[in-house]
């Protein structure tokens, strides 16, 4: 096993997990099986209860695992499966340590920082590496370890300690290290100064930089390179320029551009690859090299109006803007992406800022497509129902995600059902003594006591109910009997009202493995263009090379070019458990 370690220094932000993943991606490129693991040097144990303000959107994983967003990063560039295990935090690792000392497996010694807890760090780390995270069903070869926030931080000190060890522990020729760095602008010059003094602090902590990886606004200067070479102590061929460039999806190809591959594999002594592996790698290249172009001619515009809740913060929808990237990639457009505040489209608005109400509204109608992701909560509901209106009443494509689908489903009932007043168990609105039957229910099978872990989670079996030729949706997941996709919600559409939906037009098209389930719905196409919503989240299996399958529709259906897309042979979609 190769272990590439990639740190940063200076400041966070600064593209630490595109550049692993990038580097992962190439060594993909030449054959190798690669897997990946996150350090966050932060005590949460468990990622599913921080904050979205904070901490940007929550991933999960096929085993129910939420987990930090970077995870997600991995698994859409490697195209790889990651466990909850992939991720460790300051708190596992301590509470792993803890929960040993009090079964006494420590004999009653004292407990230290050097050597229990940088010692179950490395443990967990070989640990994790070992787990086959591709269809090979294999043992990775190279596993990139991307260690978060900056080297010389108090919270990162006992797993840089770790990796210090680690590096003796597996030996020279199996690890390397990649340090992240920035090359700041000031009045026109590339200024080395903060990249010398990153690695000062990383020398002084034993760990040696085997590539300095160099962040600039602008391509680098060669005195500069020159420059950072020569005061670091490395090789010219061991600093790597990674400037701004189009999109992320060009970073690999930079690197690649710059020989990065030849000193890694140099420094790593990786062996003759097999001719099999080594053919899939450099197809796996050609397709990235074709998408990255073809995404570069591209200059038609796809405008998806993101009807959400604190759209201001980017993050919290990342996986969501990622799979729309991928889906416009494949459609061969630029997408371009309106953050409407739900709330700012709700009647109350009119009141308080009727600039800003019609603003939003405006946002809504020049787009052209909608989209509702998942969320929490009752604030900014009604806003996101009336855009569903508009976009059912218009023919506008609609995709709702997780709650996007229960408030196309709320809104079906009002407006077409004729309940006005049904709403969602979820939400504050919701008078059990009003007696309108409500729209949305709370799953019934689920703990209502505990807050944390009762939500239904990862991975699971949704069966179509239609056949291909009357639904867009399994069209899209190349005429599959069944999807898997990755849940977490609490709530469901209320099975009482299904018959009487249904009979209006609105189809429920998936079910989950008991029938009991309602996973998708559809509106047929000879009443939409597009309208569509899964109650999993589609988001969190979408890949660079592989867009998700309801994202690609409501881009396609948003461009007008739904009917190519789905004449198209590439289609096959290989669900997997
Ligand atoms: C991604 O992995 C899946 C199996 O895990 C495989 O079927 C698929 O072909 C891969 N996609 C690409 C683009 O390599
Ligand atoms: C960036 O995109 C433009 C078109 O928008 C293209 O002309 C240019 O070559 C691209 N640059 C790189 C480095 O790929
Ligand atoms: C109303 O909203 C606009 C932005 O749409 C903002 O510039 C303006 O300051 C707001 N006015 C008030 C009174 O809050
Ligand atoms: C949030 C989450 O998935 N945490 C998991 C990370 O790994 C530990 C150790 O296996 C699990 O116990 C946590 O549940």
């Amino acid at each position: 096993m190769k272990y590439v370690v990639v740190s940063g220094g200076v400041i966070s932000g600064i593209g630490k997990g595109v550049l692993a993943s990038s580097t992962g991606l190439l060594l993909k490129t030449l054959g190798l099986r690669v897997t990946s693991i996150k350090i966050d040097p932060y005590m949460n144990i468990d990622a599913g209860t921080m904050s979205p303000l904070e901490h940007g959107e929550c991933f999960v994983l096929n085993d129910g695992g939420e987990v930090d967003l970077d995870l997600g990063n991995y698994e859409r560039y490697l195209n790889i499966t990651l466990t909850k295990n992939h991720n460790i935090t300051t708190g596992k690792i301590y509470s792993k340590v803890i929960e040993r000392e009090r079964k006494g497996d420590y004999l009653g010694k004292t407990v230290q920082v050097v050597p229990h807890i940088t010692n179950a760090i490395q443990e967990w780390i070989e640990e994790v590496a070992r787990i086959p995270v591709d269809d090979t069903g294999l043992e990775p070869e190279v596993c990139i370890i991307e260690l978060g926030g900056t080297v010389g931080d108090i919270e990162s000190a006992p797993f840089v300690e770790a990796l210090r060890q680690f590096q003796f522990r597996v030996g020279s020729d199996n690890f390397a290290l990649i340090h992240v760095s920035l090359v700041p602008v000031i009045h026109g010059e590339q200024k080395t100064k903060p990249t010398q003094a990153a690695i000062k602090d990383l020398r002084s902590l034993g760990l040696t930089p085997d590539m300095i990886a160099c962040r600039c606004q602008e391509e680098l200067l060669t005195q500069t390179v020159e420059k950072i070479g020569m005061f670091c102590h490395v090789g010219p061929e061991q600093v790597i320029a990674v400037h701004d460039v189009n999109s992320t999806y060009h970073v690999p190809l930079l690197l690649k551009q710059q020989k990065m591959m030849n000193f890694l594999t140099k420094k790593l002594t990786i062996g003759e690859i097999p001719q099999a592996a080594l053919h899939k790698g450099e197809q796996l290249l050609q397709k990235w090299r074709q998408l990255t172009s073809s995404h570069d001619k591209s200059f038609e515009t796809v405008t998806i109006a993101l009807v959400g809740k604190y759209t201001h913060l980017h993050d919290s929808y990342l996986s969501v803007i990622k799979s729309l990237e991928h889906a416009s990639m494949r459609c061969n457009r630029r997408l371009k992406i309106e953050w409407v505040e739900s709330t700012d489209l709700e009647e109350g608005m009119k009141q308080e800022n009727l600039s800003k109400y019609h603003q939003a509204w405006h946002y809504v109608c020049q787009a052209d497509g909608i989209l509702v992701p998942g969320g929490f909560g009752s604030r900014g509901i009604e806003g996101m129902i009336a855009a569903a209106k508009y976009a059912r009443e218009n023919n506008v494509p609609y995709l709702g995600v997780c709650l996007g689908l229960q408030i196309a489903v709320i809104e079906f009932v009002r407006n077409v059902l004729g309940i006005q007043g049904s709403t969602s168990q979820e939400f504050d609105t919701y008078k059990e003594e009003d007696g309108i039957k409500p729209s949305v229910v709370y799953m019934p099978d689920v703990d209502q006591i505990k807050l944390g872990g009762t939500m239904r989670l990862g991975i699971h079996e949704t069966r179509f109910t239609l056949d291909s030729k009357d639904c867009v949706l399994r069209k899209l997941y190349g005429g599959s009997d069944a999807v898997y996709e990755r849940h977490r919600h609490r709530y469901e559409v209320n099975p009482e009202l299904i018959d009487e939906i249904e009979e209006k037009g609105l189809k429920f098209i998936g079910k989950d493995e008991s029938g009991k389930r309602m996973e998708m719905i559809e509106l047929p196409q000879s009443m939409h263009k597009f309208f569509v919503g899964t109650q999993y989240h589609p988001e969190y299996l979408s890949k660079v090379l592989d867009p998700s399958r309801p994202f690609l529709g409501l881009v396609a259906a948003s461009a007008g070019i739904l009917e190519d897309i789905l004449a198209r042979d590439d289609l096959n979609y290989k669900g997997e458990f």
